[in-house]
């Protein structure tokens, strides 16, 4: 009765890894209306910000429902459509904070180099995945979107991010540190997903070995991509509310 009724789901039954993406598809998707129809119920200035998380869980919406169907037929991780999606996802992350530090004066360099450094971790993070994914040097192109990474971190951190928020009042400041943890702790999640799904694991050491990467790719999604989006939703409130 139990089995039968697992059966009938629209997903393969034992298959756990496509469930998360049609999860995954329907929570961009409920993110994405969200953001788009709140957009009229901010203030003018946090409009483009509230859009852009818009795009940014609608982009993967459509990516998760094309990487159910991909697992479900071939079995197989999507590398390409999940690395498709991040190319564009990660740089509009890189676009908020820009767009939220911009009043207090940020270049277009700041944009150009987090937009940059973005590139550089994901360009070598898909080698690392599609053509050396079963070989032991697959290591060394994570540690290179790792330094990459890392560059990211410390300009949101201690870098010019850092520093523009902080004059640009309490109510970015706060969203920028919240953000700093975003990044800080829920982009650490995809190297976990990358070290349990590629050979070469922690600098050649298997670790995580029972992962499955895409699971830990698919948490790391949900919570960054919406979590980022409710971040800049909450500034755009709280500064609302002061007005
Ligand atoms: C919405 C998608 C997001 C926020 C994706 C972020 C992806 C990363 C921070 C990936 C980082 C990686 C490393 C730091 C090393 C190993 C290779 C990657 C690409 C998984």
């Amino acid at each position: 009765m139990y089995q039968n009724f697992l059966s009938a789901l629209p997903v393969a039954n034992t298959n756990y890894v496509a469930f998360t993406f049609f999860i995954g598809t329907m929570a961009m998707m409920a993110a994405a209306v969200f953001f788009f129809f709140e957009l009229s119920n901010v203030d003018q200035k946090w409009r483009t910000s509230i859009l852009v998380s818009g795009l940014i869980t609608f982009i993967a919406a459509v990516h998760y429902y094309y990487m159910r169907g991909y697992n479900l037929e071939t079995g197989e991780s999507p590398v390409f459509f999940r690395y498709v999606d991040w190319i564009l996802t990660v740089p509009l992350m890189c676009v908020e904070f820009y767009l939220i530090t911009k009043k207090a004066g940020a270049k277009v360099a700041l944009l150009w180099k987090l937009i940059f450094a973005s590139l550089v971790m994901l360009v070598t993070g898909y080698i690392g995945e599609a053509i050396y994914g079963n070989e032991t040097q697959s290591w060394i192109w994570g540690l290179i979107s790792g330094i990459a990474y890392f560059y990211i971190v410390y300009l949101v951190w201690f870098g010019e991010v850092a520093t523009l928020a902080s004059s640009a009042g309490p109510a970015v400041a706060k969203a920028v540190k919240s953000l700093g943890w975003f990044v800080l702790v829920g982009w650490a999640i995809y190297p976990v997903g990358y070290i349990a799904g590629t050979a070469g694991g922690l600098f050649g050491v298997r670790v995580f070995e029972g992962l499955s990467m895409d699971i830990v790719y698919n948490i790391g999604d949900a919570i960054n991509k919406i979590g980022f989006g409710l971040v800049i939703y909450a500034l755009a409130q709280s500064d609302k509310a002061k007005a």
